[in-house]
């Protein structure tokens, strides 16, 4: 399979650190969680506007009108993460290497100043997946022309321009937003779907983000919208998948056991991969037992680590297994402050209302009993511990 978004990222990323030749920067950039349907998006659009770009370029002029002091337009996706996080993303990078998308391929958002490269540049911003700006984007805001998002419209911090065109409508993914707005767009251009025949790896980003995304229109999750399926409709035809059924399903197979495979990553990883703070508690979450991460390759280092990165007095760790029925287990660890950590691992045993049922295991590790009790669970507890003080 050709790949048009491989030679695109590279083409871009070349264009702009090596020269000046271009008029518009147009940046599309996705939420900070940088999660698959995020980053999805804003590859498949920046492509997306990047095709539309030249359609119209070459209706409006002939070749050689277009000279050499000519300048186009081009068009960035950016990942909202730093790239030395992107393994954490499993999924994201599963599916993108399974495309032919690899790390040097993507553009990342500490790769670029954007607040210089907006400032020096004639930019345009495309916001996807979100319209609430997380405080280190702010700077993003007088720029932004486009939202397509699919979260409740919410218009406390509204600092957008009034041109600002805007699809926001509750659907089960972000994809299925960008998969109509493209197809909308191909027909006014008279281009029926060509697009997405054109890029095929986009028509199957797009495909495996909405079944992601809607947990395969389960009827728990409850999820996905008629929109959400009309897209996956349109999607399938495209990719001509003959068994949908099967398709769907084994899609949702595969990219959820990529989410949980954390098999690739170090103990520091893991540790930044699933983590709430509260209070000055680090409560990263694993999906494996605490017992088997500490057997981990410095693994002890790492919390050390990660707790002065983040400020953090003492680690509970929560560990889960579900490789033979649900197992918890958990330990709270605290390198240079043991007083502390052996008071919250009291009050964590001897809590009562209800008990999470915690017993001794080797070391600081606990086994827990109550399988029903997660991170939601620990932290009102943490927080009365802080009270308690
Ligand atoms: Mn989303």
């Amino acid at each position: 399979m050709t790949n048009n978004i491989v030679t695109l990222t590279r083409m871009l990323d070349y264009v702009l650190r090596k020269s000046n030749d271009y008029d518009n920067i147009n940046i599309v950039i996705g939420n900070e969680s940088c999660d698959l349907d995020s980053a999805v998006c804003s590859i498949v659009y920046a492509l997306y506007l990047n095709w539309q770009h030249n359609q119209i370029k070459c209706k409006v002029c002939t070749k050689d009108k277009r000279g050499a002091s000519s300048k186009d337009d081009i068009f960035i996706p950016i990942l909202n993460m730093v790239r030395q996080d992107f393994a954490l993303k499993t999924e994201v990078m599963y599916l993108f290497n399974k495309l032919g998308i690899t790390e040097g391929d993507l553009i990342f958002r500490n790769d670029y100043d954007l607040c210089s490269l907006l400032r020096d540049s004639k930019c345009n911003v495309v916001l996807v997946d979100h319209h609430v700006l997380a405080a280190n984007d702010v700077f993003l805001s007088a720029f932004v022309t486009e939202i397509i998002d699919h979260r409740p419209l919410d218009k406390s911090r509204w600092t957008y321009k009034g041109d600002t065109r805007l699809i926001i409508e509750i659907v089960g993914s972000c994809a299925t937003l960008v998969t109509r707005r493209i197809k909308e767009m191909c027909l006014l251009l008279g281009k029926e779907f060509q697009f997405f025949k054109d890029h095929m790896p986009c028509s199957q980003m797009l495909y495996s983000t909405i079944i992601l995304d809607t947990v395969n229109f389960s009827k728990e999750f409850n999820k996905g919208t008629p929109e959400d399926e009309e897209m996956i409709d349109l999607l399938e035809r495209v990719l001509m998948i003959e068994n949908p059924i099967d398709e769907r399903q084994r899609v949702l197979d595969e990219l959820t056991k990529a989410k949980s495979d954390v098999s690739k990553l170090t103990a520091s990883q893991l540790l930044r991969k699933d983590v709430k703070i509260v209070e000055d508690v680090l409560i990263p979450s694993f999906p494996m037992l605490v017992e088997e991460f500490l057997r981990l390759d410095d693994a002890v280092d790492a919390v050390k680590e990660v707790l002065s990165q983040r400020e953090c007095l003492v680690a509970l760790l929560l560990g889960m297994d579900l490789t033979s029925g649900m197992k918890r287990d958990m330990a709270v660890m605290s390198p240079n402050n043991e007083n502390l950590a052996e008071k919250l691992d009291s009050f964590l045993v001897e809590w009562s209302s209800p008990s999470f049922e915690l017993r001794p295991r080797d070391g600081a590790v606990r086994g827990q009993l109550r399988l029903s009790a997660t991170r939601k669970q620990y932290v009102p507890v943490v927080q009365e511990f802080f009270r308690s003080l």
